[in-house]
């Protein structure tokens, strides 16, 4: 459809730079015959959706269309106006007595432009500050309908949601790629109210009891005093808290796994942590565990990795997100539970199901598949969705229900409350992103920020004024209705069950789950966090605490930290491992992984380009790196560089091809000439080179070269002979064997190394 504003925009442009349009931004001068160059530094090539990838348009919930063909304007008419919808006829000045006289006490404008902006700040999530969103569609199985009625798992049904993905510690404005939690919390907008799933990329948390948030949060926030250090677990008070509440244990040893450092947010899993209590049609009871499981695996960075990204690229995983959903890469993840019979004590295999630092392995409870949820659309705008998205766990739909997990009750308090200071009172579900789908008929009134004209008198029930509205539902009708769970008779107490006491167990399973390169990227992780306190205390009683979990994991951590490795104070558990916890030994869909060709204007163009193509046409994603901008080549066959050796830097890229020099008598550049030569040579010993090869090979990256490309792998400490480093003579030799290898996500052989 036309865009009504086109016309004026191009009227304007006209204006300004006369008919034929803007030249090398110089208004008024003409254009002349060649096209201006293309932008050289377009981030990503565009990929084909799959044709499972096509989910069904979204629109927002405001009911616009969200993504891509929505139009790319801000403003919603042909002139500015103010708050109050009269047109202005200057922005720019402030009303003054004359021009170099004093601002005027009546310039309204000004103060309505000023006092806005000075109010478009609100306050940011005590926790969960920095996220990343995306709409989406959930497509239910209706594998869940034995067990749960709850429409929106019905086989085939589509229920529009909303995903914010998030750290746990840092500001709004801190790096994405800290050592930290992430959150994955969920809003799916279904035909019978909203139903949030507020869950973490991390099974088990930190405490069992919510009325302990507080504290452990104010421990892993930035000291008071200097407000340092930001976003980062590696201080002396979150060490100070996690060893004096040895529930944390268990947490805390995922989050120095790599799992505390993803990939992307597309390459995690989530959990919803608490059991949850299913409902079926007639009534009978389950409990759950909820798992998303991400279609592309489980994959992390390496922590000197994730370290330069949070310099050389904070938004890494905001970017990834958007820039795959824009390519039509559309992030999947299938929604799973572990069912477990609700019986009276609340036990699976002798594990309390209330205790949220617990897991149950999926050895002994599958996951099983009940829908797929697909992002398919970037948000419009992040404050109207990502910030002000509000979520709750108490926001449930009938045949979900809560259970008593002590940390899950407290959040049935704190999310609503939070969003009253956030969000400036109590009106924020009339929010556009948090606005139900379902119809509303409630008698809740008035309040800051009321959107609602609601008519009639009587918004009480019973009511003979309304015509006796709004009646009640049953449960045949769709109504929410608590399951009458039996609660235990006994004494008012301030205390936990004596299964909670176990905190070493489950810690233990998770070490032993572990591959060995898995392990010394715990122990590597510990000692970097544990070298960052000060408090001569709080690492010995660390050390205390790991000599409980492993003996070999506390003595490695003792040794990098200079301390004596202390003996476990209890005898250490026998648990059986649960191999579904491993990352590494499995190979994984390539979709969306990026690979960087490194070339110049020397280099065999033809087989850059046919790489190139190879790469697309398997969904990944080729980035062309030159010494410098622009283009490689000339003619209609040129390659369009995408980084140059000043802006690329090896953690944006999964695998690194070198390309070499044209095979001979297959140079359809020409002959080289010398000064060719002279540029060749000096790109190939371009510290910045160097540096992004040895970063590669140092963080388990495959690597390929062809035909003299591989000239630059020894200089950069990386032997040829090393496993996951691939030559040929040609681009079309390497390609297989790294993508091959780029399927296993890293070359573990490579480790161990200082990492
Ligand atoms: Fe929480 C936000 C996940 C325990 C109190 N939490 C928040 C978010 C996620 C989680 C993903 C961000 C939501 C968003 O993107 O807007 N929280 C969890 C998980 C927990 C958990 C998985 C344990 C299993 N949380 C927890 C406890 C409390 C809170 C025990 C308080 C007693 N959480 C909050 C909060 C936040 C929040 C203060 C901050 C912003 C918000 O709610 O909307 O209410």
């Amino acid at each position: 459809s036309k865009n009504p504003l086109k016309a004026v925009a191009e009227k304007a442009a006209e204006a300004v730079f006369g008919r034929e349009g803007p030249e090398d931004g110089v208004p008024g001068k003409p254009a002349s015959a060649s096209p201006p160059v293309a932008e050289p530094t377009t981030p990503h090539e565009p990929l084909p959706p799959k044709p499972d990838q096509t989910g069904p348009a979204t629109v927002s919930p405001t009911g616009r269309p969200t993504g891509a063909g929505q139009a790319d304007v801000a403003q919603g008419g042909a002139y500015l106006t103010n708050a109050q919808g009269t047109r202005l006829h200057d922005t720019d000045h402030s009303l003054k007595a004359g021009p170099r006289g004093p601002v005027l006490l009546q310039d309204h404008h000004l103060r309505e432009k000023i006092t806005h902006f000075d109010h478009e700040r609100i306050p940011e999530r005590v926790v969960h500050a920095r996220g990343a969103a995306a709409h989406g569609v959930f497509r239910g199985y209706g594998t869940a309908a034995r067990i749960c009625k709850a429409a929106f798992l019905g086989e085939d049904v589509k229920t529009p949601v909303f995903v914010r993905f998030s750290t746990v510690l840092g500001s709004r404005g801190s790096a994405d790629t800290v050592r930290d939690t992430r959150g994955f919390a969920t809003k799916f907008y279904t035909s019978e109210g909203v139903f949030d799933l507020v869950g973490n990329n991390i099974p088990v948390f930190f405490i069992q009891d919510a009325i302990k948030f507080p504290d452990v949060i104010h421990a892993g926030k930035p000291h008071p005093d200097r407000e340092i250090p930001q976003a980062q677990s590696a201080h002396d008070t979150f060490w100070d808290f996690v060893t004096l509440h040895s529930e944390a244990t268990h947490h805390t040893l995922w989050n120095m796994s790599d799992r505390g450092i993803p990939r992307s947010y597309r390459m995690m899993e989530g959990f919803g942590v608490h059991t949850f209590r299913l409902v079926d049609a007639e009534g009978g009871t389950t409990l759950v565990k909820f798992h998303w499981k991400p279609r592309l695996g489980v994959h992390s960075q390496v922590w000197e990795e994730a370290q330069i990204t949070g310099g050389v690229d904070p938004d890494f995983h905001r970017r990834d997100l958007a820039d795959a959903i824009e390519a039509g890469a559309f992030p999947q993840w299938e929604l799973g539970v572990q069912t477990f019979p609700d019986n009276p004590e609340q036990t699976f295999e002798g594990i309390d199901l209330l205790d949220p630092t617990k897991i149950v392995p999926e050895e002994l409870a599958p996951v099983q598949p009940v829908g797929l949820l697909t992002l398919n659309a970037n948000p419009s705008n992040y404050f109207a969705e990502t910030e002000q998205v509000a979520f709750h766990t108490g926001h449930l739909v009938p045949g979900i229900d809560v259970t008593n997990d002590p940390l899950l009750q407290g959040r049935m308090f704190s999310y609503l409350d939070t969003q009253l200071t956030r969000l400036g009172g109590p009106n924020f579900a009339q929010l556009p992103v948090n606005r139900t789908h379902a119809p509303v008929n409630d008698m809740l009134r008035d309040g800051m920020h009321q959107t609602a004209v609601h008519r009639g008198v009587a918004p009480y029930r019973p009511n003979s004024l309304d015509g006796g509205c709004p009646f009640l539902a049953g449960a045949d009708d769709g109504a929410y209705v608590e399951v009458p769970a039996e609660v235990a008779a006994g004494r008012k107490v301030r205390e936990a069950p004596a299964s909670f006491d176990d905190h070493f167990t489950q810690p233990r399973l998770f070490w032993l789950s572990m591959t060995p390169v898995e392990r010394e990227h715990i122990v590597a992780a510990y000692t970097f966090e544990l070298g960052k306190c000060y408090e001569q205390a709080v690492k010995e009683r660390a050390l205390k605490v790991l000599a409980r979990i492993d003996t070999e994991l506390c003595e490695q951590v003792a040794t990098g930290l200079g301390l004596p490795a202390p003996a476990a104070e209890e005898p250490l558990a026998d648990p059986a491992p649960s191999p579904a916890l491993s990352q590494v030994g499995r190979t994984w869909p390539l979709d969306g992984r990026i690979v960087g060709i490194v070339a110049d204007a020397d280099a065999d163009l033809a087989g850059v380009r046919s790489l190139r193509r190879s790469l697309l046409e398997r969904g990944l994603v080729p980035l062309v790196i030159a010494p410098a901008g622009g283009k490689l080549g000339t003619g209609d066959d040129a390659v369009t560089v995408q980084r140059t050796f000043a802006t690329a830097r090896s953690v944006e890229f999964d695998a690194v091809v070198l390309a070499g020099t044209p095979a001979a008598g297959a140079d359809a550049l020409g002959a080289r000439d010398a000064k060719a030569g002279d540029a060749h040579a000096s790109s190939v010993s371009d510290p910045r080179l160097l540096l992004l090869v040895s970063e590669a090979f140092r963080h388990g990256k495959a690597i390929g070269a062809w035909n003299g490309g591989e000239q630059v792998l020894p200089a950069a400490g990386c032997p040829l002979t090393a496993p996951g480093v691939v030559t040929g003579d040609s681009a079309a030799q390497v390609l297989d064997e790294v993508t091959t290898l780029l399927g296993a996500h890293r070359v573990w052989e490579r480790f161990p190394t200082t990492l």
